[in-house]
């Protein structure tokens, strides 16, 4: 048996396959996972045992994992690109908020994509996101626009993909890794054609190096785990007006002094960006009161 390291790219039916620098391994989890009631996650970094002739081994050690996301369950992502179409459909801004909400609490580093650029630009939401400072790139999955800088943008990075149904998330991996392999097309196409959807989470590796999860559908986290104390927090340009509010447990949504309210007066925040905190403080602190 030989030793080697790799990472989970896909787990079924109690075999995870690891890819490794001899291509991708078959592999078991030891049954000493099982008994701690440890699972493996796909993402995770691993250390394998296999046979050079059948090509197949078993997992015999977990590193430890620098994130784990829950919906879709994969660990040791580092990245989150939130795709959003300029228009066709029309961009949900809460929607869009939540997803860069959540990305923050799990300390992900964020891009934001506005896909469909052939069609009717959205210069006023993109300068939303653009002054609140974020990374923020344009593209056109059919024409092959910005597609280089979306490849910089993944490079050795371990990326989930979010945003709504037919913003144009798998036409652009498709793009990025010069093939077919994603499914793409309107829902009810899909279903029609019988195809297989992806249910369980997939890490697709990079030739450039990296890995994009491959998540159909996926839109949302689920952002009810934020403290709403904390929710401030992931509005990134909000952080300049801490400490400035007259209350200092302000929650920036109705107090009278409120700093970061001023500020959407100023226009220096965007009134979409605060429409949205506001929303998401209600949303959880009802939830966290059923
Ligand atoms: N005009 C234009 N159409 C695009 C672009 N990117 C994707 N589309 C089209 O938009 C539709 C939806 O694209 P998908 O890539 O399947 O969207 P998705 O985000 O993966 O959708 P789900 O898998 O349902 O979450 C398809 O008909 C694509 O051909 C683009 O840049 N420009
Ligand atoms: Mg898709
Ligand atoms: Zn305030």
């Amino acid at each position: 048996m030989k030793e080697l390291s790799g990472v989970i790219v896909k787990g079924i039916g109690g075999f995870y396959y690891v890819d490794t620098n001899r291509g991708i391994i078959e592999c078991r989890a030891r049954g000493l996972f099982r008994k701690k009631g440890f699972t493996p996650l796909v993402g995770d970094k691993v250390v394998i045992s296999f046979d050079e002739e059948s090509m197949q081994g078993y997992v015999s050690e977990i590193l430890p994992r620098i994130s784990e996301l829950i919906r879709p369950a994969v660990s040791n992502v580092t990245q989150m690109v939130v795709v959003v179409a300029q228009s066709s459909p029309a961009p949900n801004l809460y929607v869009l908020d939540k997803l860069i909400a959540s990305a923050e609490f799990a300390k992900l580093k964020i891009a934001i994509c506005f896909n469909k650029s052939d069609l009717e630009e959205n210069a006023e939401v993109i300068k939303i996101y653009k002054d609140a400072g974020f990374k923020v790139l344009e593209t056109s999955a059919v024409f092959g626009v910005g597609i280089e800088r979306l490849k910089e943008i993944l490079k050795n990075e371990t990326t989930v993909f979010a945003g709504n149904s037919g913003v144009g998330k798998s036409s652009l991996l498709n793009a990025v890794i010069g093939e077919n392999m994603f499914e793409t097309g309107m829902v009810s196409e899909k279903l029609e054609r019988g195809k297989h959807t992806t249910r369980h989470s997939e890490l697709v590796s990079l030739p450039f190096g990296g890995y994009i999860v491959d998540t159909p559908g996926f839109s949302s986290f689920d952002v009810n785990k934020i403290p709403n104390t904390e929710l401030g927090s992931m509005f990134r340009e909000f952080e300049e007006s801490f400490g400035k509010c007259r209350f200092l447990d302000c929650s920036h949504t109705v107090e009278p002094d409120c700093d970061v309210r001023r500020r959407v007066e100023n226009g220096d925040i965007s009134k979409s960006r605060h429409e949205s905190y506001v929303q998401l403080y209600r949303e959880i602190k009802e939830a966290n009161q059923l």
